[in-house]
């Protein structure tokens, strides 16, 4: 039975999906990061993926992060967390054939936001798991909401959420970029990647950091660093790096040195 403090992994939809696709996984790289994260044979760890080609394209074209409109929408606020669960399904069949003990567990079934953000979150679930020594994976969802009627919820929102709960010791975000940059570096060649940030620092970059050029209800990476905020403030240091590349989660992991961008409070 564990009580120490986990370390929260996220793994960008970019990194699992196709972005520029729909409902288009990239299996061998699910097969791949599971295998790494067997390998780095690590404790207390918490998983949140993210929605890729198959939460963002359908939210996106029923409206769903803008709420409860017209009764048209209710099936697509039911196929986005159904492809959810697919996608999530995909990356548990890796992680449990890889010989981890993964538990999945549904964010819809279990949290409420108001306005977008999580009011309440029913923690038990989260709590056993991590005590038997189970790895939860949880993910981007469509999830109820008490003003909207429905929402999305993204991973990083949920990761800066558990962080500030759990005692959470680290955040590692795996993107499909080598870390943070003063611009998206998919489109402006002169983009220059930040090794360090304190948190001061970050929050003046804020306003000239690149946004994801493909279809992303929830901001890209903008979105992303804006959400873990609270938690870089909660002293809870974050390190983004590509997850794309091989042994770079492993390494990340293990504790290792790995290019990427580090942003601590100070
Ligand atoms: O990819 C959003 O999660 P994110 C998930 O972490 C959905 O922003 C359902 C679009």
């Amino acid at each position: 039975m564990s009580e120490n403090r986990p370390t929260i992994l996220k793994i960008g939809g970019s990194v699992i999906t196709d972005k520029n696709g729909e409902l288009a996984a990239r299996l061998s790289d699910i097969n791949r990061l599971a295998q790494e994260i067997k390998n780095a044979d690590i404790q207390d760890l918490i998983i949140i993926h993210g929605g890729g080609s198959f939460g963002h394209p359908l939210a996106k074209r029923y409206s769903i992060n803008e709420g409860f409109k017209e009764e048209s929408q209710k099936i697509g606020f039911a196929e986005t967390h159904h492809v959810m669960t697919v996608l999530n399904g995909l990356f548990m069949d890796a992680l449990i054939w890889n010989g981890l003990p993964a538990i999945s567990i549904a964010p819809s079934s279990c949290i409420l936001t108001k306005s977008g953000r999580i009011v309440s979150f029913e923690e038990t679930t989260l709590k056993t798991v991590l005590k038997m020594d189970f790895i939860p994976v949880m993910y981007g969802d469509a999830v109820f909401d008490v003003d909207l009627g429905f929402t999305i919820l993204s991973g990083d929102q949920l990761v800066s959420y558990i962080a500030t709960r759990f005692n959470v010791k680290g955040i590692i975000i795996g993107v499909d970029v080598d870390g943070l940059y003063n611009a998206d570096p998919k489109t402006e060649k002169k983009a220059k990647m930040f090794k360090r940030l304190t948190l001061k620092e970050l929050k003046n970059l804020q306003e000239a950091l690149g946004k994801s050029t493909a279809c992303d209800v929830t901001g890209g990476m903008f979105g992303k660093i804006s959400e873990l905020l609270p938690a870089i403030e909660c002293g809870i240091p974050v390190k983004i790096v590509n997850a794309t590349k091989p042994n770079y989660i492993y390494k990340i992991l293990k504790g290792e040195k790995v290019e990427g961008t580090l942003i601590k409070k100070e």
